[in-house]
């Protein structure tokens, strides 16, 4: 047998090379390259692997661990999970950063591998330096907390493990159904130990991206609901786009007459203009999907978890004889609600479909009542967007503008705070990948790294990150990164004071404000309640290396975002924003409980709209 003399680092490194992903005859490697900080557990093994390798797998450097998987997981999502990035930690707590980024990818289904730095496997010098010394076992490492937020988790000990690991860790990766983030522990001695591993290990392989239907079965007892169906509703989810299904929805929407509304991952599946396209749906939906919804007699699920923003928590659908059918790769998500799971890709499922229905000459449906509860949103939308004269900008002015001034492939990208559902209901995208809004796990700190992830996947599209001075205190650093790297942001800051979301849920709840904002504590009251904290936003990122403007009216965040247009490098606009109009509700619901008891009227008040809320809530079995 031929074989190479290898470090277990080497090994990793030189594999990683060699892996591609192929869907619909188009190849790609797998990694564009790796992400890394390096320590102690990792600078002489997988650091000392980079470095030798050199231009074959690109080493990126960013500042927080936690942004660079992060910044993986956007890269990824834009590129419909067919290449990634590796990254890399020391042991402790360069390890431990990472795991919100792999909650963030795995709740997002999105492949990301993870090498965190482990303690020596020889164990002679422990403890080592950051070590955690768990004593019920010497097994256990901080990178145990990986489990449950990976979707493979191995451990090397021997150097031939990972003739066995590194395959399965590909599969999973590779896998629709089962992806996200995927760890490999490597303890820092073991990265540095030599082996004969078989040459052919380290061949092309590629990882062929597959489009499994479903059974026969499913398929024609579907078609027939479907055929049906008076009233029938399409929910799709970022599941269609990572498929490149918009063409086909697209056409089946529209050769039967199904209204299709919009999830967060799903938002831009359709131009938010398409005929069919009754837009986004549940808790922070918009008029006209809910209103469909909530009569609908079928709904047909495509790509989406169908999480409780997406179902109002369970009260979007109030008829009492709905039906629910549900396109997923994935077996889990396909049985969600008690759905009919069509279990399969969702371009090929939808195709299997339309010819079905085709067969069953299903009627087509008329558009003209869609065209009118479309109106009535779109118009509600304008009013929202439009900036007023002489009165201070507000949250949804902000979008518009921003929005007016993006072309039609650039990208907006959000992840936390008020934004996200002000941008669902307020956004209107052109293309399937103008619209990233990371709310899967709604992670504070996603933005600004994601942004860079974006940009790195499309470096021809300019990319507005959506950010609150909330996140943008939690994490911000990647925008040295992003000037290092010559990738360009639009960052728009919108400062509300802090955490203007949370308040919100807070005070409609029946509380009064406490502890979301960003005051000063008053001695007084002991709470933090004294005057605003005033951060100096644009004197921070320039700071940073950022070009900075600042803009409080309409016609000033014009002008900015025309000047970012020409500028090279990361823009920082900051929007501080005094109005604290909000945008309400449209019918659409969230499952936050109150407190079933207290002294204060107004929480007993909250609580009783509460139980009024959850009566709607329905089991789906
Ligand atoms: C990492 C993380 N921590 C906490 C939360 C809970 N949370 C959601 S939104 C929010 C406030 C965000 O503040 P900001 O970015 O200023 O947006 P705003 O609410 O003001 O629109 C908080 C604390 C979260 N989503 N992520
Ligand atoms: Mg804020």
């Amino acid at each position: 047998m031929n074989t190479i003399r290898l470090t277990v680092a080497q090994a990793i490194v030189k594999y990683l090379t060699v892996q591609y992903t192929e869907r619909d005859g188009e190849l790609q490697r797998f990694f564009a390259g790796m992400f890394g900080i390096f320590g102690h557990g990792n600078v002489t093994g997988i650091g000392q692997a980079l470095e030798e390798v050199g231009d074959d797998l690109t080493f990126y450097r960013p500042q927080n661990e936690q942004a660079m998987v992060h910044t993986a997981a956007a890269y990824t999502k834009m590129k419909n999970r067919l290449q990634t990035f590796a990254c890399t930690s020391s042991v402790g707590p360069g390890a431990t950063n990472m795991i919100t980024g792999a909650a963030l990818a795995t709740v997002n289904r999105l492949p990301v591998l993870l090498l965190p730095g482990d303690t020596f496997a020889n164990r002679v010098p422990h403890p080592v330096l950051q070590q955690l010394e768990y004593t019920l076992s010497q097994d256990v490492s901080v990178n145990d907390a990986f489990r449950p937020v990976s979707k493979f988790w191995d451990r090397i000990y021997r150097p031939e493990q990972l003739i066995a690991s590194l395959p399965e860790a590909m599969r999973v990766l590779t896998n629709p159904a089962e992806t996200g983030a995927v760890t490999v522990a490597l303890p820092e001695d073991v990265q540095t130990e030599a082996f004969d591993f078989p040459a052919s290990m380290f061949e092309k392989r590629v990882w062929k991206i597959r489009r499994p239907l479903p059974v026969d079965e499913d398929l024609d007892e579907a078609a027939a609901l479907l055929r049906g169906a008076s009233y029938p509703l399409i929910i799709a989810g970022g599941g269609v786009i990572y498929s490149r299904a918009s063409d086909a929805l697209d056409s089946f929407a529209s050769e039967f007459g199904i209204p299709v509304s919009e999830t967060q991952a799903g938002k831009g599946v359709l131009p938010w203009n398409h005929p069919w396209n009754v837009g986004p749906i549940g808790a922070a939906g918009g008029l006209a999907a809910n209103r469909i919804a909530r009569d609908a007699d079928l709904v047909l699920a495509i790509g989406t978890r169908l999480a409780d923003f997406t179902t109002s928590s369970k009260t979007a659908f109030q008829n009492p004889h709905v039906e629910l059918l549900s396109i997923n790769v994935g077996s889990m998500d396909a049985h969600k609600l008690g759905a009919l799971p069509l279990v399969g890709d969702a371009r090929a499922t939808i195709d299997a479909l339309a010819c079905r229905l085709r067969a069953l000459k299903a009627p087509v449906r008329d558009v003209t009542p869609v065209t009118d509860l479309k109106s009535e949103w779109d118009a509600a939308v304008d009013d929202l967007i439009q900036p007023r004269d002489g009165e201070a900008l507000t949250q949804p002015q902000v979008i518009g503008l921003v929005n007016a001034a993006s072309g039609p492939e650039d990208v907006v990208v959000c992840a936390a705070g008020g934004m996200p559902g002000d941008l669902l209901k307020l956004w209107r995208p052109l293309s399937p990948k103008g619209y990233h809004v990371e709310y899967g796990y709604s992670c504070m700190g996603y933005e600004i790294a994601g942004g860079l992830g974006v940009k790195m996947a499309g470096p021809g599209r300019e990319v507005y990150v959506m950010v609150g001075d909330g996140s943008y205190l939690m994490l911000h650093t990647e925008i040295v990164t992003s000037i290092q790297e010559g990738y360009k942001l639009t960052i728009v800051l919108v400062d509300n004071g802090g955490f203007r979301c949370i308040r919100e849920l807070q005070t409609q709840s029946g509380s009064p404000p406490f502890g979301n904002e960003l005051r000063y504590r008053n001695e007084r009251t002991n709470r933090l309640d004294g005057p605003t904290v005033r951060v100096d936003f644009a004197r921070n990122a320039a700071s940073l290396g950022a070009k900075a403007y600042t803009a409080t009216t309409a016609a000033e965040l014009r002008d900015a975002l025309e000047s970012a247009k020409s500028e090279t490098i990361t823009t920082v606009i900051y929007v501080p924003i005094e109005s604290q109009e909000r945008v309400r509700g449209f019918e659409g619901w969230w499952d936050v409980p109150i407190a079933e008891v207290s002294d204060q009227s107004d929480i007993n008040t909250a609580r009783d709209e509460y139980e009024a809320g959850r009566a709607k809530q329905r089991w789906f079995i």
